[in-house]
């Protein structure tokens, strides 16, 4: 279901971003404009406005592991359900993260890569990038219920 323009542009979108930005600041965004996702992270300690957010080295270290399960994501594409299974398993169950709060995190990485790829973010590679993160989202909704 994937063509090839849209296995390569995902592919290069994360060859060309700095996951080590993109994870932290798509999560500090999540949690300082959607403040109810902050319920999540009541082990994380100081989330009070959004420059602690910013600040804060648990955020920053949980938004890297989030883009780089996105960037194995991408070595899985044909096979994502599978592949976050265990995730939307842990997600349900263990966490139990409304699954709403799934596609306000994506849409705040969505944000985030636009502004790091600038020009190079055109419509044709939104709409892949979109697909990818939709596809993402709904794998990790399967196994709610
Ligand atoms: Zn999540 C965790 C991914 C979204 C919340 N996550 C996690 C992990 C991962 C992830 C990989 C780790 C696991 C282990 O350790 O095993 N996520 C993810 C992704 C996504 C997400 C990919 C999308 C895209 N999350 C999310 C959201 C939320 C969350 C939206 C809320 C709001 N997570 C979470 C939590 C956790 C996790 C809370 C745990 C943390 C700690 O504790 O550290």
């Amino acid at each position: 279901k994937w063509s090839d323009f849209e296995r390569s542009t995902i592919q290069d979108i994360f060859a060309k971003i700095d996951k080590n930005v993109v994870g932290p600041a798509a999560l500090t965004r999540c949690l300082t404009v959607y403040p109810w996702t902050q319920r999540y992270f009541g082990g994380f300690g100081n989330l009070y406005n959004a420059d602690a957010i910013a600040a804060n080295p648990k955020v920053a270290a949980h938004g890297k592991v989030v883009l780089n399960s996105l960037e194995n994501g991408v070595k899985n594409l044909d096979d994502l359900k599978n592949f976050y299974k265990d995730l939307s398993v842990l997600h349900s169950e263990k966490l139990q993260v409304d699954p709403d709060n799934f596609k306000l995190l994506t849409d705040c990485i969505t944000v985030v890569v636009a502004g790091q790829l600038g020009k190079a973010f055109t419509p044709e590679v939104h709409a892949a990038f979109s697909k990818f993160l939709a596809v993402v989202v709904a794998s990790l909704r399967k196994q709610y219920y």
